[in-house]
């Protein structure tokens, strides 16, 4: 038995057998591609602000947030990873490294009881509730979103070492996710009511954006079962790669993907409630 404990299975791979060049590399890649998106979608979000009437920039500003936050967070992970494994000549792998911070995904989690409720609490800011209380929602909003993320932080800490502990962890906070999503099911629904079919159009695919990329971060949390099929964690490779990628696609969508959607569905409102930012550069 080595000595890692809790620490999540990208180490003990990184231990037990290496990485080669081309897992070590694409997820260098893949976490650089990352932060580079965030920043590039910052300016988006910027630029894009007076495109949307003033009541709805509010939601252009928390997608600035979430891409600072984001970005800051991502940079950090890469440069994590590129520091916990060093290259070994002998073996011609990329092995723990002796003297650095073991690899650690557990910055996420932290990053995302920022970014959760401000993506959570953006859509309030666009769509317009018909039935339901804004404070309610945005409280259920805020503690489910919350009380997730704490319960899944606390179970990666034991996806090697034990897996009862991090599979009941899971399961709590599978609890609290699938409240988020009836919630959000349920702002969808009234959202659509009462706007042109185009905007209803675009806040449809809001809800298939959002469920498709949320539903990938449970994936990234049980990755190492996925490839092993049994209560022993898969220490692979291709695993840790697959974390990787998994992790970076949820972020692009269900942070920029999903942001740009809000922006083109508030773009359409304006245009419906007469201002329409297009004459309004061309006449003045
Ligand atoms: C955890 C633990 C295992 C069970 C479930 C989880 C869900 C996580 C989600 C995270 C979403 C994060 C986002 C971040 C954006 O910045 C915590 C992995 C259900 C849904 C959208």
């Amino acid at each position: 038995m080595n000595s890692l404990g809790n620490a999540t299975f990208e180490n003990y791979v990184g231990m037990e057998s290496g990485f080669s060049e081309m897992a070590y590399q694409m997820s260098a890649h893949v976490l650089t591609l990352g932060y580079a998106i965030m920043l590039a979608a910052l300016l988006y979000f910027v630029l894009t602000m007076k495109s949307v009437s003033p009541k709805y920039r509010i939601s252009s500003v928390l997608s600035v947030v979430v891409m600072v936050s984001a970005f800051l967070l991502l940079y950090v992970q890469a440069g994590n990873w590129t520091s916990a494994f060093t290259f070994d000549a002998s073996s011609g792998t990329y092995q723990l490294a002796n003297d650095a911070d073991l690899f650690n995904n557990g910055y996420r989690y932290l990053n995302w009881l920022i970014d959760v409720p401000m993506l959570l609490f953006q859509i309030l800011f666009v769509v317009t509730l018909k039935t339901s209380k804004f404070s309610s929602v945005r409280n259920g909003f805020w503690f489910s979103g919350t009380a997730m993320i704490i319960t899944g932080y606390i179970g990666q800490f034991y996806e090697v070492t034990n897996p009862t502990l991090f599979f009941i962890w899971g399961a709590i906070s599978t609890v609290f996710f699938f409240h988020i999503l009836y919630l959000m099911k349920k702002v969808i629904d009234e959202g659509k009511q009462g706007i042109s079919p185009k905007a209803a159009g675009y806040v449809g695919a809001i809800w298939t954006v959002f469920l498709f990329s949320w539903m990938l971060y449970p994936g990234a949390y049980l990755m190492p079962y996925l490839f092993s099929f049994s209560m022993e964690p898969a220490l692979t490779e291709t695993a840790v790669v697959a974390r990787h990628i998994t992790y970076t696609v949820a972020d692009v969508v269900s942070k920029v993907i999903y942001g740009i959607l809000l922006t083109l569905t508030a773009m359409e409102l304006s245009k419906d409630e007469g201002y329409d930012y297009d004459s309004l550069t061309t006449t003045s």
